[in-house]
């Protein structure tokens, strides 16, 4: 184990995205049929911040710290735990993000700089592609965990991983997002539209974050407690995430999105800029920094093990694209 002075978040995040890199390219080599795996590397290699996957490492970290460790250490064997799960939770992400760009759903041509998924290798394959990074997802999960974390264990995270993706998360989300694109001009009475708008960040983005949270810790055998204070965590970051992601759908720019702006609203989406405005969403976030820190001091976990997470909130909240 490295120890060093000081926590330091751009070199923590930095070395998490490498190994996350590294180990994703090492799972994603097959080479049959070869256009296949490209459009497969092609998504799931592109330049992402990889926050799900830095999460989940983040949370495993965190349950494996004892006290007296510096929190920029570097937690050798949490990370081995965690890390198929993590790359498991990228490669859907990933997936997500293919089958979102497809001219039958949000029909983008630029995706994380680059020209989307299907604009490359053609719509049919873009589909297959996301396909396969569903199912290899799972089989990552179960082949690739060590050997030595109980097999339950193991089973409950990749059930609770496909309640996430499935219709009861992200599916079910972008499908109830759909439901009410145009919309978010017409008179909904405001109480309509603030629960419809939940219902489809919980689900769309927020479950798959809670997911990344949660699952980091529970590979690591957490304490009910600290399972419970870290899947609220997940859950308030993941709300963060999403009032971030609408506000930059109106403030950021293609060259640092690496994808369209405005698009959002244009296409009439609810959004928490359409239902709530700009003023109210950057409170909102500024609400959920808070709770989400002080939600992290009641897990019971060691304080030098949370920097990371309370790091990553922040980032979640305050990053350009
Ligand atoms: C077929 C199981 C299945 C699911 C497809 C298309 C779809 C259903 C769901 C859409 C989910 C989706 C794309 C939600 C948007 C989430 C979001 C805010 C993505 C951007 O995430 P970042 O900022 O992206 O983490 P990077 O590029 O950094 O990884």
């Amino acid at each position: 184990m490295r120890t060093g002075l000081a926590f330091n978040f751009e070199t923590y995040h930095a070395e998490r995205q490498r190994l996350i890199e590294e180990r994703l390219a090492q799972y994603l080599r097959g080479d049959d049929p070869s256009r296949l795996w490209e459009a497969m590397r092609y998504s799931s290699l592109s330049a992402g911040k990889r926050i799900r996957a830095t999460l989940c490492l983040a949370a495993a970290e965190a349950v494996g710290t004892k006290g007296g460790t510096s929190s920029d250490s570097f937690n050798q064997e949490a990370v081995e735990i965690a890390l198929p799960c993590a790359c498991a939770v990228e490669m859907i992400h990933a997936m997500s993000l293919i089958h979102d760009d497809l001219p039958c759903m949000d029909d983008d041509d630029f995706r994380r700089g680059k020209p989307s998924n299907h604009k490359v290798f053609g719509e049919a394959m873009a589909l297959l592609a996301g396909d396969s990074l569903l199912v290899y997802a799972f089989e990552t999960l179960l082949a690739q965990s060590p050997i030595d974390i109980p097999r339950e264990r193991l089973s409950q995270v990749a059930r609770e991983l496909a309640a996430a993706t499935g219709a009861r998360g992200m599916v079910g989300g972008q499908v109830a997002d759909m439901a009410v694109t145009g919309q978010a001009h017409e008179p909904f009475n405001a109480e309509q539209g603030a629960q419809i708008l939940r219902q489809i960040h919980e689900r769309k983005t927020g479950a798959l974050i809670r997911f990344s949270v949660w699952s980091g810790a529970a590979l690591m055998g957490a304490s009910e407690n600290a399972l419970n204070s870290l899947a609220r965590f997940g859950e308030i970051l993941g709300l963060a995430f999403q009032i971030a992601d609408d506000l930059l759908d109106v403030t950021g720019d293609i060259k640092t999105l690496g994808k369209t702006p405005g698009k959002d609203l244009a296409a009439g989406k609810l959004t928490w800029i359409s239902v709530y405005g700009e003023q109210v969403a950057r409170e909102k976030l500024n609400d959920l920094e808070i709770e989400g820190q002080q939600v992290l001091t009641e897990s019971g976990l060691v304080e030098a093990g949370l920097r990371p997470l309370q790091a990553l909130l922040t980032y979640a909240i305050h990053r350009s694209h």
